[in-house]
């Protein structure tokens, strides 16, 4: 399963609104097949695991980081695929809440008379598809916010722009993060402030995400660096975007985040990096909104400066509590990670 998951992870951050999927065959304790889901509208993970068996297959078990589907899609059902390949068994690592298979597809296996085993690897495999799973289950993205910041808690000194607060072993983690995100938002500060640029750099075969400008007044700059095409700007329902528009920024309108949330899960955004500022980060985690936090930690003070979080002010006894933490050093800065909400499971 662990190598099925590594085949998963290939396409992280290009299959939306699809899972990313891996699959992988052996047979007498060798690998005969593997394969993995590359983009939406593309064949199956186990469709690439069979073709690469062969006949081989046969008696064959099989290792799939997502419950074989059982619908006609945009492909026919893995499940009848693996079927009549004469594989002998099959262990998933979660089942698929999509409401056209939800148990389905492993009825369909053990129909056939296939030994069926789930829930190995089941941890690993609902973090690569949180986002899938938030979309097909709640209609909105995966919020995870992200931010650096020194060891006294400030992500920038006074009067200054961010960047420059972590090393280069944890800004290459955080550009891993930008290629396999579907999205990446910032909030229209940032983007007056910074200009960033919202791509991802230094990643071998890595794409962009896609930016996302949280800007109520439609104050984003034509000329902002952000706004290639696919750009999209969240604005209220009144503002005056023709110049945006002009720069080719996807617009949406929304009164509410939740509602901001729902409009870009309908653009296929399963997945979505939050990466500030404070003011953006404080109005969605005060809204509940905020599924994961990746928190940068560089060992320096700075005395002074900006709180990663704007506003909720809250009392110790009423603190976000992280699940799940994770901790590791990326050179002399401290990753610690964990969730604020539960991966949807059906
Ligand atoms: C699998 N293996 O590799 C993936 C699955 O439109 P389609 O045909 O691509 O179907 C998409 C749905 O299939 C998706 O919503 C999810 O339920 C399942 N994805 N299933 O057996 C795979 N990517
Ligand atoms: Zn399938």
């Amino acid at each position: 399963m662990r190598l099925a998951l590594e085949q998963a992870a290939r396409g992280l951050g290009r299959t939306a609104p699809n899972p990313p999927v891996g699959c992988v065959l052996v047979r007498e304790g060798e690998v005969i097949g593997r394969g993995f889901h590359p983009r939406a509208g593309d064949s199956h993970a186990e469709v690439f695991a069979l073709r690469e068996a062969g006949e081989r297959a046969r008696g064959a078990a099989a290792y799939v980081t997502l419950e074989p589907c059982s619908h006609f899609g945009r492909t026919p059902p893995c499940a009848d695929a693996l079927v009549a390949a004469g594989v002998a068994r099959v262990v998933v690592a979660a089942l698929d809440p999509n409401p056209q298979v939800a148990g389905r597809g492993v009825r369909r296996l053990r129909e056939a008379g296939i030994e069926v085993t789930v829930g190995v690897g089941e941890k690993e495999a609902l973090r690569q598809q949180a986002g899938f799973r938030s979309l097909v289950t709640r209609g909105r993205p995966w919020v995870i916010y992200k931010y650096a910041m020194t060891l006294d808690g400030k992500v920038a000194a006074p009067g200054e722009g961010g960047g420059g607060v972590t090393s280069a072993e944890a800004r290459a983690r955080v550009m891993r993060w930008r290629d396999e995100q579907d999205a990446l938002a910032v909030g229209v500060g940032t983007v007056l402030a910074d200009d960033p640029r919202l791509t991802t750099r230094g990643v071998p075969g890595g794409r962009d995400p896609r930016p996302v400008i949280f800007d109520r007044r439609a104050r984003t700059p034509a000329a902002a660096r952000a706004l290639r095409p696919g750009a999209v700007v969240v604005t209220s329902p009144q503002a005056q975007t023709a110049p945006l528009e002009g720069a080719g920024a996807v617009i949406v309108r929304a009164g509410t985040l939740p509602e901001a949330l729902r409009e870009l899960g309908a653009l296929n955004v399963s997945t979505l990096l939050l990466e500030g500022g404070p003011t953006l980060a404080g109005a969605v985690l005060e809204a509940g909104l905020v599924d994961e936090v990746r928190a940068l930690i560089a060992p320096k003070l700075l005395g002074a400066g900006l709180s990663p979080l704007g506003a909720p002010v809250r009392p110790m006894a009423g603190a976000a509590a992280l699940r799940g933490v994770h901790t590791e050093p990326l050179g002399p800065d401290l990753l610690i990670s964990g969730l604020l909400n539960d991966i949807p499971r059906l």
